[in-house]
């Protein structure tokens, strides 16, 4: 076989697992974090590692892991997610034959799973590349701006508007931190579960621009403890995109399908796998 002529180690699905329940195992036993989980920040990296993809140039995406490096590292909607990769280092270094750019991914899928989302099906095969492979500042969202900016961020990565809701639903997830994006509070009431409630409150609740000295955003009038971004609210604004927050806020079990779907397609931006070997999909066991 190859690893034998080699002495390179060629991975199997059941190596993916056993990386996919050291996150989990890491999950449950780092819950003095945030809400009680690593969860949302390890999906919140996956995606910005994703979220620089270009389909004209075919640059960016999570084919390469360059966030490692300072100058995406640091970019400002980057601010934070080093707790996610200094929480992956110790997996790193149990599976040192997996590449970062696959390592981001799994996490993220893995997350979702472990949250109580829908099964998100996995290929490895991702290459990590040097420094000189760092996208620029200014590829992924303003939180704010409105629905033209979504459009055009989102379009670029190849995403309709559809997609663009469906993504959004993330924000059932985690929380703004002031010490990372300047905005502040979690979305939901259950910011550690995978649920459908992001679009229920954003159609149910009443929302007003919050009083304070940080950048504008929305408090929740009934309790003042939830907030959503200018972006988050143009989903309600526009009426192509109001549709589908519609939809989803009816129909969990459709939102999760489409998630699903569109989170597929988000983790392998950029990543050319090898269509002619038919690499069959993992499907990971949840440990829950
Ligand atoms: Fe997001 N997001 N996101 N987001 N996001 C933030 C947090 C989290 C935008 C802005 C912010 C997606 C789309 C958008 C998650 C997942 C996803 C924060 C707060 C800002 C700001 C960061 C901080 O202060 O720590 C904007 C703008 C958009 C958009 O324009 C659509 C998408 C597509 C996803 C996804 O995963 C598919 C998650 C999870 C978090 C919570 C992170 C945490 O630490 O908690």
């Amino acid at each position: 076989s190859a690893s034998e002529t080699t002495g390179v180690f060629v991975p199997k699905q059941e190596d993916y697992q056993k990386v996919y329940n050291e996150i989990a195992a890491l999950l449950q036993e780092k819950d003095d974090y945030d809400d009680g989980s690593y969860g949302p920040v390890l999906v919140r990296l996956a995606w910005h590692a994703s979220g620089t993809y270009d389909k004209e140039t075919g640059t960016g995406g999570s084919n390469g892991a360059t966030m490692r490096f300072a100058p995406e590292g640091d970019h400002g909607a980057n601010a934070g997610l080093v707790a996610a990769r200094d929480f992956l280092a110790p997996v790193k270094a149990k599976f040192p034959w997996i590449t970062y750019s696959d390592l981001w991914i799994l996490a993220g899928t893995c997350a979702i799973q472990e949250m109580q989302g829908p099964t998100i099906p996995y290929r490895p095969g991702r290459v990590d590349k040097d420094i000189a492979a760092c996208t620029p500042d200014g590829r992924l969202p303003d939180a704010s701006q409105g629905n033209k900016h979504l459009r055009g961020i989102f379009y670029r990565m190849g995403f309709n508007d559809q997609e663009i809701v469906a993504l959004s639903g993330a924000h059932a997830l985690g929380r703004c931190h002031a010490d990372r994006s300047g905005f502040d509070g979690p979305w939901t009431f259950s910011p550690t579960v995978v649920t459908n409630e992001y679009y229920k409150l954003l159609l149910n609740e009443k929302w007003n621009w919050k009083k304070w000295n940080g950048p504008k955003q929305y408090e929740d009038k009934s309790t003042k403890t939830l907030m959503m971004l200018p972006t988050d609210m143009a989903l309600v604004s526009d009426k192509a995109f109001k549709q589908w927050v519609d939809k989803y806020a009816k129909d969990e079990g459709l939102f999760f399908k489409d998630f699903a779907a569109v989170v597929t397609k988000l983790f392998e931006l950029g990543v050319p796998f090898d269509e002619t070997t038919q690499q069959t999909p993992i499907t990971f066991k949840p440990t829950a």
